[in-house]
Order: structure tokens, then C-alpha cells, then sequence
């Protein structure tokens, strides 16, 4: 079965129903194209829309579908709807979380008579469970960033800037086969390692601060993740602690990952750890994510989530510590789920790396 017949069996479409699919990962992970416009399906019919600009790249990448160039005054929604005239669809199934309020408008008076409605999460359910080709990209792309990192280690020096760290370490990343980055690499050194989401600055790192750097590359499509805290000299004994509280967390609850484990009960047990070492109210983000085309997907190690582990899924454990006027620590790990329960894909050293 395709990605695409899928959707439609997830989605319960019947034959009067059609689909709009205007977010580039779901467009990306359902056809293989990557370029800007949209996909217009049913039941036997897929199709991708496009300008000029990509039609050739389409064809190339999205065998199987049909590819229709809007011209002068049809617009990509016309095309689509002259397309869902064609097989009698009634109802178009939308992205609601993708489409913005004006387009929506334009959508309605391009394809008139047709009754709109959710898509829901349908195409994102399908994505939650990864197959193997997904798995060896994030492990690939997570192999990539580690190799970068272990490089980047040898040239760390006091003195140089957040911003110089973060352009090597992103330098290193696409160097080693990484096609573009993930996200935005996050370097803190000392104070700023309070700020979970940093923004690396001309900040100079020095001795006896620990560095945080959150980083990964893409690869194929797919993203990596992880976190790596070191120490330039020896740490402080009040940073030394945290580290150790943090290690402990990442490491029991990645120990815990498994399938039909809830979501929420393995990011308690990392909160019951740093809350008893006395942080409580210092670990203020949830404890990971799923990752795969997006860098956040579902489902998620928090309070929020309910949901249960399940086989070829991918998670993160990433728990941290931040003390405003202090410092921070967050060490993450991206994992698989296994019948036999996690498996690391990140192989960088966890153990406290004093340079
Ligand atoms: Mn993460």
C-alpha cells in the first residue's frame, strides 16, 4: 500500500470525498516532492499542482502522480477543483492547522458547490510510526552530528565566541554529509545556559564554564536531534550537581523507553529526579518529542500526553536544569522504539567531557 492509499484508509474518504495536502512535510513524506504547491487526491486520483518553476522536479520526484502547471489566471485551487469536478467530489477534506484564513477564501470561491471539512490529523497519525527507510535517514543524520560534535571537541578553546562555536559546529555538520541543518544550532556557554532556546551571541567562552550545544543535521528529508553539555576546565561543585541530576534523569527514563509505556509517566520520573535533587520548578520544558521530516512531531514526553510508546516510533530525551544567573545543563539523546524498548541513535560520550 502506498503513503498516499494509506492516508485515504486513515482518513475514511469515500469516493464523493477529495484531499488538499498544502504542508510541505506532509506533501514531502506522501509523495517524495519537495518543492512549493500543493496535492490534490481522491480515490484513484493524486495529483500535484505546481508552477513552472518545479513541474520537471515533480515528475522526477513524485512518480505515480500527476503533475498540472497553473498557467495565467488558474490558479492552483482552480486547477484542483477542475481536477475534483472530474471524479464528482463533493466534500474537500482540508488542512485546517496549514491553510491560512485568506487562502481559505480564495480556495472557497476557486471551487465552488463543495462542502469543506477537516482533514485532521490523519496525514500526521501515519507519520508517527516510522519504516525502516526513515529510520536508517535519522540515524544516518544523527551519525552525521555526532561525528561533527566529536570534531568540533578538538578545537574548542577559551576565548572563542558562541557564534564562532556554532558556525564550525554547522560547518562540520554539512562537511560530513549532512544535506542542510535541522534547526538552528543552539550554543550557551556559562550564564546563558540558563536559556533553553539560546541564540548564540559574541559572548567569548571561558574557563570553568560548562557549554550547551543543541544541534542536528538533516539527511534524506529527515532530522537528527541532540544535546551535549561539556565543561571547559573543572566545573563549579554546584554545576557539577546539576550535570550529575540531569544525567541521571536522561539516562533513567531512557532506560524506561519501551513499547506501551505512557508518554507522561516517563516524563514524571524525570521530574520526580530533579525536583528531588532540589530543582523543582528549574526543568520548565516537556522531555521530548517525536522527530522525523519535522524536527517536533507527535507524540510527546510530557504532562500534556497521554498517548503509548509504540515500535519504529522516535522520541527524544532531553531533560535540563536552568538557573537564571548560574547556568544550565541538557543533555538529550534521539531514540528508537524497539519490541525490546529503546534504542539510542546518538553514541556521543553522556559522561561529563572536561576539556
Ligand atoms: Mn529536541
Amino acid at each position: 500500500m502506498t503513503r498516499m492509499e494509506k492516508l485515504l484508509q486513515t482518513a475514511g474518504l469515500t469516493e464523493q470525498e477529495g484531499i488538499l495536502i498544502h504542508k510541505p512535510s506532509n506533501m514531502f513524506y506522501l509523495s517524495g516532492y519537495t518543492g512549493e504547491g500543493l496535492i490534490a487526491a481522491g480515490c484513484g486520483f493524486q495529483a500535484i499542482i505546481t508552477d513552472f518553476r518545479y513541474t520537471e522536479q515533480a515528475e522526477r520526484q513524485a512518480p505515480g502522480f500527476e503533475v498540472l502547471m497553473v498557467e495565467k489566471g488558474v490558479s492552483h485551487a482552480a486547477l484542483a477543483g477542475r481536477l475534483f469536478a472530474k471524479h464528482g467530489v463533493r466534500t474537500v477534506r482540508y488542512e485546517d492547522d496549514e491553510v491560512t484564513v485568506r487562502s481559505f477564501a480564495a480556495m472557497e470561491k476557486a471551487i465552488p458547490g463543495v462542502e469543506w471539512r477537516s482533514l485532521g490529523n490523519a496525514p500526521e497519525t501515519i507519520r508517527r510510526i516510522k519504516d525502516q527507510h526513515e529510520l536508517d535517514c535519522i540515524e544516518e543524520a544523527c551519525n552525521i552530528s555526532c561525528k561533527a560534535f566529536d570534531q568540533l571537541l578538538g578545537f574548542i578553546k577559551p576565548g572563542m565566541t558562541e557564534k564562532q562555536l556554532q558556525i564550525k559546529l554547522d560547518f562540520l555538520m554539512l562537511e560530513n554529509g549532512g544535506d542542510s541543518l535541522a534547526f538552528n544550532t543552539i550554543v550557551a556557554s556559562g550564564v546563558n545556559g540558563s536559556l533553553p532556546h539560546a541564540i548564540p551571541s559574541d559572548k567569548k567562552v571561558a574557563e570553568g564554564e560548562m557549554i550547551t550545544f543543541d544541534f542536528g543535521a538533516k539527511k534524506g528529508g529527515y532530522c537528527a536531534d541532540m544535546t551535549r553539555t561539556i565543561s571547559l576546565g573543572k566545573p563549579s561543585a554546584e554545576m557539577k550537581k546539576i550535570y550529575d541530576t540531569v544525567l541521571l534523569a536522561q539516562q533513567t527514563c531512557e532506560d524506561m523507553l519501551a513499547p506501551g509505556k505512557v508518554c507522561r509517566d516517563i516524563d514524571s520520573e524525570a521530574r520526580r529526579i530533579i525536583d528531588g535533587a532540589g530543582y523543582a520548578g528549574r526543568f520548565g520544558h516537556g522531555l521530548g518529542h517525536s522527530v522525523g521530516i519535522d524536527i517536533h512531531e507527535e507524540p510527546r514526553l510530557s504532562q500534556m500526553c497521554e498517548d503509548v510508546l509504540e515500535v519504529n516510533q522516535t522520541i527524544t530525551v532531553e531533560p535540563g536544569i536552568y538557573v537564571p544567573g548560574l547556568g544550565g545543563v541538557r543533555i538529550e539523546n534521539t531514540c528508537a522504539i524497539t519490541e525490546n524498548g529503546g534504542r539510542t541513535l546518538v553514541h556521543a560520550q553522556k559522561a561529563l567531557l572536561i576539556l
